[in-house]
């Protein structure tokens, strides 16, 4: 089973990153043959800075392998490393039906928060398709807001084979319900583009600061709260607290008698210690940067090796070979 996800050095990797896809992504690397790679052509529609896109790419690459990305298992790459997914992305764009792009939310959602309303930020889902068909991927670990491009990638893949026969593997998504969408610090889906977010690795007084303001109501701590379940601490205090202390701690808020304060405070120290490990081995991977290009370096020509393959398979199918 080949199992294929990406991640855009777009901003500081956060929570929602880290729940969502990498923590799922690291697991499967258990269980099959795992592409993962740093979306830095996809970045390109937020980002024009290329030394902020640079150093996001670098952080991004030390944040993953922190995490536990084992180069010696998975595959490991910058996606612009392979320019083939460029051309399958033409190849794609032919046969990809303008309804299909018309109707993705992340288009929709991004202009509306700005973002300019570029041929790249629309044909997005093009380019993600290319990356997943170009792998022969057959899993993509993603969050839920990625799901409707992983069913334009099945779309695209399924009109290819009809007008041209069997040339790819169609992809199944693998979401987590309870990772589904990862809240931020004002409750919405947490996103870099949001400011919202929790990085994974930032200075501890700043995520402290961040942590200690998040906005609660105004019960005092002895009255119950029936909805604790619904309180946006206690949700970020299970994905990072051990089971029974998350527990703990959402059945003394229903009950009454514990503080906000004292909450976030729990919340904090939780995950500072989630944390703890990943950030002493980032620390050793910064002071390895020749390990570091080395992984993307090998990573890179085997994706190639891969990716040349399947492009060719795709060329030959529509008669340009
Ligand atoms: N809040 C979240 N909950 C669960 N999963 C999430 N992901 C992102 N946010 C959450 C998942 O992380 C993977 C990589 O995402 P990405 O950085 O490539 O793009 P994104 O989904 O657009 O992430 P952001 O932070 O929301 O970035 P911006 O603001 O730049 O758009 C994906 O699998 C995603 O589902």
């Amino acid at each position: 089973m080949r199992i294929l996800s990406g991640i855009q050095p777009s901003g500081a990797l956060h929570l929602g990153n880290y729940f969502g896809m990498m923590r799922p992504a690291i697991e499967l690397q258990e269980r099959g043959d795992a592409f993962y790679f740093i979306a830095d052509y996809h970045s390109l529609t937020s980002l024009s800075d290329p030394d902020v896109l640079r150093r996001n790419t670098r952080d991004v690459a030390l944040d993953f392998l922190a995490c536990g990305l084992d180069p010696a298992r998975t595959v490991f790459f910058k996606q612009s490393a392979v320019p083939e997914v460029t051309e399958l992305t033409w190849l794609l764009s032919t046969v990809t039906p303008m309804g299909l792009l018309e109707r993705c939310h992340s288009y929709k959602d991004k202009t509306a928060r700005g973002l300019a309303a570029t041929h790249g930020l629309f044909s997005y889902p093009v380019l993600m398709a290319a990356d997943i068909l170009i792998y022969d991927s057959n899993l993509v670990p993603v969050g839920r807001d990625q799901k409707q491009h992983v069913e334009v990638t099945r779309d695209v893949a399924v009109k290819f084979n009809l007008a041209y026969g069997e040339t790819f593997v169609i992809p199944e998504p693998e979401i987590r319900e309870e990772v589904a969408t990862v809240p931020g610090l004002d409750g919405q889906k947490m996103s870099k583009s949001y400011g919202n977010t929790i990085e994974i690795f930032a200075e501890e007084k700043a995520v402290r600061k961040k942590i200690m303001g998040i906005v609660m109501d105004s019960r005092t701590p002895q009255e119950p709260k029936p909805d604790a379940d619904r309180n946006l601490a206690v949700q970020l205090l299970k994905l990072v607290a051990p089971a029974d202390t998350a527990r703990d701690y959402e059945e003394r808020l229903r009950a009454g008698g514990l503080g906000y304060g004292d909450l976030k405070k729990k919340l904090f120290e939780a995950y500072w210690e989630h944390f703890a490990a990943a950030r002493a081995r980032r620390a050793e991977l910064v002071a390895a940067p020749d390990y570091v290009d080395g992984v993307l370096r090998d990573g890179a020509a085997k994706a190639r090796d891969l990716a040349s393959t399947v492009l060719r398979r795709a060329r030959r199918a529509c008669g340009l070979d």
